[in-house]
């Protein structure tokens, strides 16, 4: 069975409880407080030495970290990741662009200004920055939408699972979707779909292995 340290508030995080959901497997959950320093032990070093969650811990005690890296591995054989070359290119395409231009500016102002306490007075400066940045992704992303259903092909890859975790919650982060139409009908889309778990959501799979990091 599958083991995923994982913190509930946290969009990368997210990206794997989804697809797990979606795929319907069972997994044990170990939840780990970034604010408390919980990625800074030496145990969790051990399981990813860049102190970070996602990770998810395999068969036979091997770990794999970076989200995106998760989720190409869960959807390898399933309907979530396509056969066809060049798709496979497209949906690694998003995810690329998902790290690259969007979770750093969308995911950093949802973090500072909605998750750390007096996060948006120490990072006044940023504020700006993460504004334009993650509007030009969403801008993308709403002229890509505008004509297509999906990021790649006519169903949901992992290129939407890991687009949806941050983009979701971007109000949280002062983005205002409103002007992006074709991007809320998406959203809507792939959260209408069977299997889905809103963020908030503790797998009910799971629930057993429930866990603190410290009882891990
Ligand atoms: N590129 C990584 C980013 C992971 C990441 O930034 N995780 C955050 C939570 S969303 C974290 O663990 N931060 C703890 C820290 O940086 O100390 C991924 O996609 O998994």
């Amino acid at each position: 069975m599958y083991t995923l340290y994982s913190m509930q508030n946290s969009g990368n995080s997210y990206k794997a409880r989804l697809l797990l959901a979606r795929l319907g497997i069972s997994y044990r959950l170990v939840e780990v407080d970034i604010l408390k320093g919980e990625t800074r032990t030496p145990e969790f070093l051990a399981r990813n030495p860049e102190g970070r969650v996602p990770v998810l811990e395999l068969a036979g005690g091997r770990h794999l970290a970076e989200s995106n890296a998760i989720l190409a591995y869960l959807a390898e054989g399933t309907r979530f990741m396509p056969e066809d070359r060049l798709e496979r290119a497209e949906v690694l395409r998003w995810m690329f662009f998902e790290q690259h231009s969007h979770e750093p500016s969308i995911a950093a102002a949802r973090f500072w200004l909605h998750l750390v306490k007096g996060g948006r007075e120490l990072k006044t400066h940023d504020i700006d920055h993460w504004m334009e940045q993650g509007y030009l992704a969403l801008s993308l992303m709403e002229r890509h939408l505008a004509s297509h259903a999906y990021f790649v092909g006519p169903r949901t890859t992992v290129a939407d699972l890991a687009l949806y975790a941050h983009t979701h919650v971007a109000p949280e982060g002062d983005f205002d979707l409103a002007g992006y139409p074709a991007v809320m009908d998406w959203l809507a889309r792939v959260a209408a779909e069977p299997g889905h778990v809103a963020m908030s959501e503790r797998p009910a799979g799971a629930s057993a292995g429930w866990d603190r990091l410290a009882r891990a």
